[in-house]
């Protein structure tokens, strides 16, 4: 039998195929050869005993983010919100350019609509080539739009705490039953951290709410090339190649057709912002790890 990996707990995996879940125990050989099957995984695995199985090989995977740990994603919804907190271009920029170069088609969100507008963000990245959402967990604003986009497909939401990924979920799919809470509270703090991953399976189609990454986690597992930079940043495409020097990097050269596109208004100027300093943190880790 093969079937997705929903969740991992305990050294069980809970496999759904053709709409039970087994709960399966994982062969010797995963550990020795390093692999640890992952939410979204594919799975090939035996029937032992009614609901119960034995997880005998890892299908081959699309992409695998590492921390939150999940493979296979279809979409990465990058969620923001109006207010507490109030977006953030870096970390939009950074996770759509994780996504970009791990083959995942970002859409991003801006949630807690009911609390102001939020059109000028919508532009920016509408105007960057990405899909945008304008959503609420509270008035249900923008749910359809993101329930159709999620049928058939693997998506994990991710963002910062506080900004209504676990709400907004709720809204869509009332049966997940997410916990959801303030940030400041206690509990809060503790809960956020944690790593667990699950996949939930909604219309057609699979979700994942994810504690979200921190910047730390985005620089230190999920390295970028700097040479492969300006192409995870899909609005840069038109300039790249127009530049008076092959070797341009795009952050201080002159005659670099990128600094020229946003001098000319062609270019969002925080986009070019977040590539450079990226681009700055990417060469300075990698002088590090030489000493
Ligand atoms: N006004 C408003 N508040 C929201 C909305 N979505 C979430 N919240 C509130 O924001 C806080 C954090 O929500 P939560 O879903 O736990 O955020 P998460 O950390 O991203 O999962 C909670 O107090 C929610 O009630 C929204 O669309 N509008
Ligand atoms: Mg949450
Ligand atoms: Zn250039």
């Amino acid at each position: 039998m093969t079937g997705i990996l929903l969740k991992a707990i305990a050294g069980f995996y809970y496999v759904e195929a053709g709409g039970n879940i087994y709960e399966c125990k994982a062969r010797g050989i995963f550990r020795k050869n390093g692999e640890t099957p992952t939410v979204g995984d594919t799975l090939e695995f035996e029937v032992i005993d009614n609901l119960k199985g034995v997880v005998t090989k890892i299908m081959p995977r699309k992409n695998l983010l590492v921390r939150p740990p999940i493979a296979n994603v279809d979409r990465l919804f990058i969620v923001s919100s109006h207010n507490t907190p109030a977006p953030n271009a870096l970390l939009i920029d950074r996770l759509t350019a994780i996504a970009v170069n791990n083959d995942i088609e970002p859409v991003i969100v801006f949630n807690k609509s009911d609390l102001g507008q939020m059109d000028d963000w919508k532009r920016l990245y509408t105007t960057a080539g990405f899909k945008c959402v304008i959503t609420s967990g509270v008035s249900g604003d923008g749910c359809d739009e993101i329930i159709e986009m999620v049928k058939g497909k693997v998506s994990a939401f991710t963002g910062n705490s506080g900004v209504g990924k676990s709400s907004l979920l709720n809204c869509m799919f009332p049966d997940l039953g997410l916990k959801t809470g303030d940030v400041s509270s206690k509990l809060g703090r503790g809960r956020h951290t944690t790593r667990h991953v699950e996949l939930y399976p909604v219309c057609g189609g699979y979700v994942a709410d994810t504690p979200g990454f921190s910047s730390l986690d985005i620089e230190r597992t999920m390295p970028l090339k700097k040479e492969e930079l300006p192409f995870v940043f899909p609005d840069f495409s038109d300039y790249l190649g127009c530049c008076r020097f092959t070797s341009c990097t795009h952050t201080v050269e002159k005659g670099c057709a990128v600094l020229e596109a946003v001098q000319n208004g062609e270019l969002e100027k925080s986009r070019v912002e977040s590539y450079i300093a990226i681009y700055n943190e990417i060469k300075d880790i990698k002088e590090w790890e030489k000493r």
